[in-house]
C-alpha cells in the first residue's frame, strides 16, 4: 500500500499567512492531482495553543480552530482519509506528523499495510523534513515529491535536502 502524506497545507503557511512559505500555495494543484494515485491520503494540521512554547521560536501560527489553521481553501478534501493534529500541547513543537496526538501514525500505517510513504507539503525544511526522517527511522520506504513541497528559505532547504538524501529519503 502506498500512502500520500500531505503535511500542513494550511493558510498560515501560504502567502499572506502568519508564517508564510514562499510560493507555498503553488503546490496545492500539484497535490490535488496526486491524490487519485494513492490507496490512502493522510493530511496533517499544525494545531497549536496560544501559550505554546513553540511560539518562543516562531511567529504565532496555526492556532487551533482559527482561520489560519484551516487547510488552504483550494486543497481538495474529498480524497483525504484521515487528518492528523500535531503540536497540540504546550510543550510539543509537533514538527513531525509522527508526533500527531489524535492518532498513532506509525501504528495506523502498519495496520493499513502501508510500506511506502510519499510526502508532500509545507515546509520542506521543517515539518516535511522531520516527518520524512521519522518515516525512514521507522523503516518505511520514504519519498518526497519535490514539486509538491516548498521550503521556508533556500539555505535551510538546501541543507534539508542534503540531510534527507543522506538518511535515505528518495526525491522524486
Ligand atoms: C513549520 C515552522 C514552524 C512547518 C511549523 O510546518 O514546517 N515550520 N512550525
Amino acid at each position: 500500500m502506498k500512502a500520500l502524506l500531505i503535511v500542513d497545507v494550511q493558510r498560515d503557511f501560504c502567502p499572506q499567512g502568519a508564517l508564510a512559505v514562499p510560493d507555498g500555495d503553488k503546490i496545492v494543484p500539484v497535490i490535488n492531482n496526486l491524490m487519485d494515485n494513492f490507496d490512502l491520503v493522510i493530511a496533517s494540521k499544525d494545531w497549536h495553543k496560544e501559550g505554546t512554547k513553540h511560539f518562543e521560536r516562531w511567529q504565532k501560527h496555526c492556532i487551533e480552530n482559527t482561520p489560519g489553521a484551516e487547510f488552504h481553501p483550494d486543497l481538495r478534501t474529498d480524497k483525504i482519509n484521515i487528518i492528523l493534529y500535531k503540536g497540540t500541547g504546550l510543550e510539543d513543537a509537533g514538527y513531525s506528523a509522527f508526533e500527531a496526538t489524535n492518532i498513532d501514525l506509525e501504528d495506523f500505517l502498519r495496520k493499513q499495510n502501508v510500506d511506502e510513504l510519499h510526502i508532500t507539503g509545507l515546509a520542506l525544511d521543517f515539518c516535511v523534513k522531520a516527518t520524512a526522517l521519522d518515516a525512514i527511522k521507522r523503516g518505511f520506504k520514504t519519498y518526497i515529491i519535490l514539486k509538491a513541497t516548498r521550503g521556508l528559505s533556500p539555505e535551510s532547504e538546501e541543507e534539508a535536502i542534503y540531510e534527507l538524501k543522506k538518511a535515505g529519503v528518495i526525491f522524486i
